[in-house]
């Protein structure tokens, strides 16, 4: 069965395992089972692949090997690669399970409850058009796997309870066809009755309780979608904010506005019997204004400043008292025009992907909502791409952060691959991961007029929506999905321009298998990283910072951290100081004077958010490990001498001095949370040691960048990773690596793979320049 768009099912199981509280046990089974998967089929490089790195080639076949263990750096590499490339899609790029946040497969459950009800009770056909029956099965099986030994659920798979959670997965499991009497239903009712009732989960949670008609819209903050009428100068309009809040606002801010609710909650016995079951008070005596403010400790992880609980105070007045109607009304009726263009223009810029998986249900909603509360075509489309959200897994279905992570885990495989000299053996990988980057470079212009990114894109239309160029950048997934990113769009054109250096791409450019990436295109992605420079030197995600330091006080999130605008992130910075510095070696000519002047400006920036200690801190991934390996590549890239630098240096010592017992190097995600170096909290994952293998890759990658490649620490190192490899040349999955607003985890688990495929060819190519032998 195939898993609608995002991949396909048998990719899906592969997807990886995420050690959290409830499945271990299970883990080695899957992994066996995953693997057999695999045993037929042929892979069109196994000829090439020197038989000595594949103990068990047999004829035409490569079947990874069950017993066999690499004892060698260099063979560990090769089976590394045999093993990975073996997942590589027919599109040539890579997809992952890309899970780990708890609260989007409920939001997802809560429009289709809704939609369907309506669908249903007004005879226009039961067919579960945008969630599937089987996929709401493995939905609850993934619920029923993470729920925790309190009985509540955390904000991503790894965390403790949190209300937010528990809130969302509750009413999730209920309205997928969990009864009341259920073991999990009983345990998750307690954790919320025991912490005060669902007036206590955090803000979000609210908004989706009274989409359902289980909360009264007085218990939630006003939304205006009046924001959007505000001058562009204005020093606070919803333009200047980092695109993922806005892009949430915006649909939050309709629904908020029209205070939409579900049309039959009163008549549903379902809804009845929930709001029975969330409060500790009877429905109909619930004070609801109380709520608005109301959170529990354990959610409120950027509590709301003072300035923004007064706004709200004011703002609650604003919406409540009957004097400001008129005025009220007035303005609105003046916003929804542009808001729901606006709602629009995002949809089908995206292909109704949308940015996020937040925006992505909510507008489907609002799609629905707009054709009267029927399945309109807006709605079939959105419906059509639900499934390019949902990831079947070990642990049952759940939707994904993002449409996935594919051109992101593709460009870093394929760098790695080419560092580590194994370009042309791997020729049909890199031709494939070639021909997909080719893909899905986003264009304007070799796309078909009809199309809404040929369209968007000119200067007028990306004005009105906020927009940044697109044409020439990379994005994080993919090209359908569209909007660039400045470090996607730095590690695709750094992919690029080393794979356009093998003999076996210009063979297959010249044979016509895979599409010429021109040289404009290439400048297109350079002028993409250019503009995005902020004015301190660093660059930000999607977009150039446009607001102010002071907007995170106004961030009504409570379980989110500084979301508020686009700032400037080592790692942003890195990938697009790497990338300018490439493209400069290459093509010197091309706007040389501005990239130098760039990478000067970059170099100072990651120099003056080096820490103390000598690392950064990683906004995306756990946490100072990657950090630190992305300001020592990009500082490097920038200029700086490994040798002489003293802030490389630093650097290293910082990462050597974190080294654990075994060799390995490990990290708890409080260092995300608490933004300060924490060990690995033993008794939920990591081995004995509290290493695992993405973070000792980072440090490795970085240390012998750093020139540490001789260190005792480097070998030790490396040998940590050959000995964690499996014998099918796949490494364990452990702790959650990604995270983002600072709290919430998400699982990448294509990092299992390529940063130790990556850290060992570096370490290889190191070892075979300076005339060294295997260990
Ligand atoms: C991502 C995924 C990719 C990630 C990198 C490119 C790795 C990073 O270097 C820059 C930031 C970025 C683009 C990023 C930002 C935040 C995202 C979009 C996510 C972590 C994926 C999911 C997350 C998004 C905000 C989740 C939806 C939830 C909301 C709170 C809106």
């Amino acid at each position: 069965a195939a898993l609608a768009y995002g991949g396909d099912y048998e990719k899906g199981l592969m997807g990886g395992f995420n050690p959290m509280v409830n499945v271990n046990s299970k883990d080695k089974v899957y992994r066996l089972s995953m693997i057999s998967k695999f045993m037929n089929r042929t892979h069109p490089d196994s000829t090439s692949v020197p038989s000595k790195y594949s103990p068990l080639v047999t004829g035409p076949l490569l079947v990874p090997s069950l017993t066999h263990t690499a004892s060698t750096p260099e063979e560990c590499l090769y089976k590394g690669v045999s093993f990975y490339r073996m997942l590589q899609q027919d599109d040539g790029g890579y997809n992952g399970d890309y899970g780990g946040p708890m609260f989007l497969l409920p939001g997802l459950a809560i429009v289709w409850y809704v939609t369907k009800e309506c669908m249903e009770r007004q005879g226009l056909g039961k067919e579960d058009v945008m969630f599937k029956r089987e996929f709401r099965e493995g939905g609850i099986s993934y619920m029923r796997n993470h729920q925790q030994r309190d009985g509540g659920w955390g904000t991503h798979i790894e965390g403790p309870s949190t209300m937010f959670g528990t809130v969302m997965c509750y009413v999730a499991v209920r309205i997928m066809g969990v009864e009341r009497e259920d073991e999990m239903a009983r345990r998750g009712r307690e954790f919320i009755r025991k912490n005060g009732g669902a007036g206590y989960t955090s803000s979000w949670a609210k908004f989706y309780l009274c989409i359902l008609g289980l909360m009264d819209w007085r218990s939630h903050n006003s939304t205006p979608c009046e924001m959007f009428l505000l001058p562009r100068w204005f020093p606070f309009h919803p333009g200047r904010m980092w695109c993922h809040a806005r892009m949430v606002y915006l649909p939050m801010s309709w629904l908020y506005c029209k205070r939409w609710v579900y049309p039959y909650a009163d008549s549903d016995t379902l809804i009845k019997e929930l709001r029975e079951e969330l409060y500790e008070e009877k429905w109909t005596e619930v004070e609801w204004g109380k709520y608005r403010t109301t959170v529990a400790d354990m959610d409120n992880y950027s509590p709301v400043n003072i300035i923004m609980k007064t706004a709200q105070a004011g703002l609650d007045i604003y919406e409540n008292n009957s004097l400001f109607s008129p005025i009220r009304n007035y303005l609105r009726s003046l916003a929804y025009p542009f808001v729901e263009e606006y709602l629009h223009a995002e949809d089908s810029q995206t292909n109704y992907i949308d940015i996020g998986p937040v925006n992505k249900v909510l507008n489907t909603l609002i799609s629905f909502a707009l054709s009267s509360n029927t399945p309109g075509p807006a709605f079939l489309k959105h419906a059509a791409r639900v499934g390019d959200y949902l990831w079947v897994a070990e642990d049952g279905v759940k939707m994904q952060g993002y449409n996935g992570s594919q051109c992101w885990d593709t460009s870093f495989l394929l760098q790695a691959l080419c560092e580590g000299g194994m370009g042309e053996l791997f020729g049909t990988t890199v031709e494939k991961g070639m021909s997909f980057l080719e893909r899905t470079q986003i264009l304007s212009t070799s796309v078909s007029k009809s199309t809404a990114a040929y369209h968007y894109e000119k200067p007028k239309y990306r004005e009105r929506y906020f927009r940044h160029v697109s044409e020439g950048g990379w994005p994080f997934s993919t090209s359908a999905h569209g909007w660039p990113i400045s470090d996607c769009t730095g590690e695709g054109l750094k992919a690029v321009l080393c794979l356009q250096k093998l003999d076996r791409i210009k063979q297959a450019t010249s044979e016509g298998r895979i599409k010429v990436i021109s040289t404009k295109r290439l400048e297109n992605a350079v002028n993409v990283i250019l503009e995005l420079q902020n004015t301190d030197g660093g660059f930000a995600t999607y977009e150039n910072n446009r607001g102010f330091g002071w907007f995170e006080w106004l961030n009504p999130s409570e379980v989110f951290g500084d979301i508020m605008i686009d700032y400037s992130y080592a790692e942003c910075t890195m990938a697009s100081l790497t990338a300018l510095r490439e493209f400069h070696d290459s093509y010197p000519t091309h706007r040389g004077a501005e990239i130098k002047a760039a990478m000067n400006r970059g170099s100072k920036f990651l120099k003056s958010i080096q820490r103390p200690d000598g690392s950064w801190y990683g906004s995306w991934a756990c946490c100072f490990c990657y950090g630190t390996w992305f300001g020592v590549e990009g500082l490097i890239a920038a200029g700086e001498d490994a040798r002489k630098s003293r802030e490389v240096r630093r650097a290293c010592e910082f990462l050597m001095e974190k080294q654990c017992g075994n060799g390995g190097w490990g990290e708890d995600f409080r260092s995300c949370y608490n933004k300060s170096y924490a060990e690995t909290n033993m008794e939920l994952y990591g081995d004995e040691d509290g290493a695992c293998v993405v973070n000792t890759s980072w440090a490795l990658l970085a240390l012998v960048k750093g020139g540490m490649g001789g260190r005792e620490e480097v070998r030790r190192g490396v040998r940590y990773l050959v000995e964690r490899q499996l014998p099918s040349g796949d490494w364990p999955q452990e702790g959650i690596s990604g995270v983002f607003n600072r709290s919430c985890g998400i699982t990448y688990t294509a990092y299992r793979n390529v940063f130790p495929i990556w850290a060992l060819g570096r370490y290889d190519k190191w070892r075979k320049e300076e005339g060294r032998g295997e260990e």
